[in-house]
C-alpha cells in the first residue's frame, strides 16, 4: 500500500495467519491525559502480547501511515502537541501535507481492515451526539463501520452520547452488534447503558463463531461491534457520573465547542471533575476490551 509502513512483526505474523489486534492512537493522543497517556499505550501492547497476539498500534506519522509503532513514534504520539486527530477522510490531506495525527476509530478501522487486520480493540466508539436534532453531530465512526467488515471490541459507545439514537443508526447501517456475556449494551464508563442487545455471546469462541459465519455469508461488508461492559465493581458511580456529565455538556455548549474537539474536551472536563475516577474506568474499560480482542483474535 502507498505511503503505509507495516512494522516487520506485523507483516510476518498477518503473512503467517497468526493473531494481530489492531489499537487506536486517539484515545493515548487526545482521550487520556498525559503523562498516562503513554503507560497505557504501552500498557496495552503489553495486554496484546500476553493474550498471544501481536499489537498493531496505528497512525499517521510525518505523512506516512504506520501499522505498529516502535517506542518513538509511539512516544510522539503521546507527548507532541503538533498530532492532530485523523478520521478517516482526515488521512488524505495528512499523507499528502506530511503530518502527523493519531487515527480516530473511522480512520483506525479503516486502515487495519486495508492491512488485513480483522481484530481491532478501543475504549468507546464514537456516535450521534446528544441533542442531535438542533445540533448536528454523529462520528464519522458510524459511517466508516457501516462499510468496513472489521470486527471491533469495545465498551459500547461514549455515555456522553445519545446511545438509544446511536443503536437505532447502528442498525439502519447493518452494523452487528453482539453484547460479550450481557443482555444490556455497555455505558463505556458504565457497565449498562440500560439499552438491551439482541445478541449475546459467551465466549471468545462464541465471537470467532460470528465473524467465521458472517464471512460465510460473503465478505463482511459492514463491522461487528462486540460490547464488552467494564466490570461493575470497575464502573464510574453512576450518580456522579449523571451529574458531572450534564456539567460537561453546559460547559461544552456555554463555550460554543464544536466538531472534533468535542469528544476530547468532554472526557478531559469528566477525567478532572470525577478526580480521576473516570479515567480508571475508561482504562479499566479500554484493557478489558484489548484482552477479550487478544482472545477473540486467537481464537480465529
Ligand atoms: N474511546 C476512548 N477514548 C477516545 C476515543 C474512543 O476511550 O478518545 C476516540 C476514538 O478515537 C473515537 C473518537 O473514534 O474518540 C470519536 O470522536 P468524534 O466523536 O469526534 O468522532
Ligand atoms: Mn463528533
Amino acid at each position: 500500500m502507498l505511503l503505509t509502513e507495516v512494522t516487520e512483526e506485523v507483516r510476518e505474523a498477518l503473512a503467517a495467519n497468526r493473531p494481530v489486534v489492531a489499537l487506536e492512537s486517539t484515545i493515548i493522543a487526545h482521550g487520556l491525559p498525559r503523562p498516562r497517556n503513554l503507560a497505557v499505550a504501552a500498557e496495552l501492547e503489553g495486554l496484546v502480547r500476553s493474550g498471544g497476539a501481536i499489537p498493531a498500534t496505528i497512525a499517521v506519522i510525518d505523512g506516512r501511515i504506520r501499522i505498529g509503532l516502535d517506542k518513538l513514534q509511539l512516544e510522539r504520539v503521546a507527548e507532541d502537541d503538533s498530532v492532530r486527530k485523523l478520521g478517516q477522510r482526515d488521512l488524505a490531506p495528512a499523507l499528502a501535507t506530511g503530518a502527523s495525527g493519531a487515527t480516530t476509530v473511522s480512520a483506525t478501522a479503516f486502515l487495519a481492515a486495508r492491512a488485513g487486520i480483522k481484530v481491532f480493540a478501543t475504549g468507546g466508539l464514537g456516535g450521534v451526539h446528544r441533542e442531535w436534532t438542533r445540533d448536528q453531530d454523529e462520528s464519522a465512526d458510524l459511517r466508516v463501520l457501516a462499510s468496513t467488515g472489521i470486527t471491533v471490541v469495545c465498551a459500547g459507545v461514549k455515555s456522553v452520547l445519545d446511545v438509544p439514537a446511536t443503536l437505532q443508526r447502528l442498525e439502519t447501517l447493518g452494523v452487528g452488534v453482539v453484547g460479550y456475556r450481557t443482555e444490556h449494551f455497555p455505558g463505556f464508563y458504565l457497565s449498562s447503558s440500560g439499552q438491551p442487545v439482541d445478541w449475546t455471546v459467551h465466549s471468545p469462541e462464541g465471537v470467532a463463531e460470528v465473524i467465521h459465519a458472517r464471512e460465510a455469508l460473503g465478505p463482511p461488508e459492514s463491522a461487528l461491534i462486540v460490547a464488552n461492559p467494564v466490570a461493575e465493581s470497575e464502573q464510574l458511580d453512576p450518580g456522579l457520573h449523571d451529574r458531572v456529565l450534564g456539567e460537561a455538556l453546559d460547559e461544552c455548549r456555554e463555550r460554543a465547542i464544536t466538531g472534533q474537539s468535542v469528544t476530547p474536551f468532554l472526557l478531559d472536563f469528566l477525567t478532572r471533575e470525577t478526580g480521576g475516577a473516570s479515567l480508571e474506568a475508561n482504562v479499566s474499560a479500554v484493557r478489558g476490551n484489548v484482552r477479550l480482542a487478544a482472545q477473540i483474535a486467537a481464537a480465529l
